[in-house]
């Protein structure tokens, strides 16, 4: 067995498929250049190549492929929101997760969980069962169960009445899931670059050029590309690349730190979230426990780490999961959460015409991934709005027509 792997592999025909195919200098001009090469940047090359036959793409970033907020999540993935446009947008994501290691011919570890929102008071068993009935009614798996479920499906966690805040139920989803973010991006990137989509890591965008109220190119560090269209997906930084297009968006950016322990067999199979106590977790296949709390208190542009961070969460996680006394946290980090006053994402068309925008994606960018990819290629290909867009557009805060979708968040403001 060792001679014949030997031989195979220093044969000269051994059918060598370079996981990426890098491009080498950027081209003059592109039909569609898309900022930014997080998931959904990726997502929507891969899309617009695939379903739509736009290949001469380019994906830049002015770092490494995936190294932003696709990154820095803690990759749960769930539809169970408030809002029924929430809702039927995020269902479409939870079915395209479920194909997609066969679809991107990768396996992105997509493992269905279970995911638990606790409830601690009378108000938050209100938001669940209203969400658990938004939820049916769209087709969504949820519901609302009383503490003694909440232990028999998740033996770990205390329900005591002896602590700060009893548990009084939960919005249970058994759909909930988590998967590996990194494989969600490199196997979007990998499918894309087959097609031949170009991706530029290393490249940032220094100006948008617009002309005549339609966006043409961009500028760039290697240089100047003109674009039949131009779209921007950086989360964490979409309103400082908006502004070069001259837009203002309603968004404020916010740090939101996570952390994981050392690695322990298995001892957690949900992923579990308290909004009351500020705290969310799930056990990653690699056995560490990934874990957040609450966005930090202020508005900044900063992935720095605090102290204040980790003891505020294990003060609450301890409460929840005795256990948790007994390990160590192993790394911490931060993302940077683009929010909206509705805490829902803007995307599509803008009032620049060939210029779309993916943002303000809060604490739920990974969970969109597929679905942002595969609405925004369509934006962009056809020129109009999806119809599972339309809630969303940009325009909805000068007709006021908000998505209030707060009540949804895993993680507390
Ligand atoms: O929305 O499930 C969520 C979430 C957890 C951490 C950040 N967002």
């Amino acid at each position: 067995m060792p001679f014949a792997l030997l031989k195979y592999g220093l044969k000269s025909s051994h059918p060598i498929d370079p996981h990426f195919r890098w491009a080498g200098d950027l081209k003059k001009t592109y039909d569609v250049v898309i900022i930014g090469a997080g998931g959904h940047g990726l997502a929507c090359a891969y899309y617009l190549a695939t379903t739509h036959g736009i290949t001469n793409v380019a994906v830049l970033d002015k770092g490494y492929l995936a190294g932003g907020n696709t990154a820095r999540n803690t990759t749960i993935v769930r539809a169970n929101y408030l809002t029924p446009e929430g809702v039927a947008f995020y269902k479409e994501s939870v079915d395209l997760f479920r194909s997609m290691s066969i679809e991107l011919d990768m396996n992105v570890m997509y493992s269905e969980r279970g995911h638990f929102t606790l409830a601690h008071t009378d108000a938050a068993m209100r938001t669940a069962r209203w969400r658990a009935e938004v939820n049916k009614h769209l087709g969504v798996s949820s519901e609302v169960i009383d503490a003694r479920e909440v232990k028999r499906i998740c033996p770990t966690m205390n329900v005591s009445d002896n602590v700060r805040y009893p548990i009084l139920g939960a919005l249970y989803h058994p759909p909930g899931a988590i998967a590996r973010h990194d494989s969600v991006a490199w196997g979007y990137a990998r499918q894309a670059m087959r097609k031949g989509v170009e991706v530029h890591p290393q490249t940032e965008v220094k100006g948008i050029l617009v002309e005549g109220g339609r966006a043409v190119g961009v500028t760039t560090t290697r240089g100047t590309i003109r674009a039949g269209k131009v779209m921007q997906a950086v989360a964490g930084s979409s309103s400082h690349v908006a502004r070069m297009a001259g837009l203002r968006l309603p968004i404020k950016t916010i740090p939101l730190q996570a952390c994981v322990s050392e690695p322990v067999k298995p001892i957690l199979d949900q992923i579990v979230v308290s909004g009351s106590l500020h705290v969310y977790i799930s056990q990653s296949a690699r056995g560490e426990m990934v874990m957040g709390g609450a966005t930090d208190p202020y508005g900044l542009y900063s992935t720095r780490s605090t102290l204040d961070f980790k003891e505020g969460l294990m003060g609450h996680m301890l409460e929840l999961f005795p256990f948790m006394g007994e390990l160590k946290i192993l790394r911490q980090w931060a993302g940077m959460a683009d929010m909206t006053p509705d805490f829902s994402p803007v995307m599509g068309l803008t009032p620049i015409e060939n210029y779309y925008i993916d943002a303000g994606w809060g604490t739920w960018g990974f969970k969109a991934t597929p679905v942002s990819g595969k609405r925004m290629a369509e934006c962009v290909a056809t020129g109009r709005q999806p119809d599972l867009l339309k809630p969303f557009a940009l325009s909805r805060f000068d007709t006021f027509d908000l998505v209030g979708e707060k009540g949804a968040a895993s993680v507390g403001h």
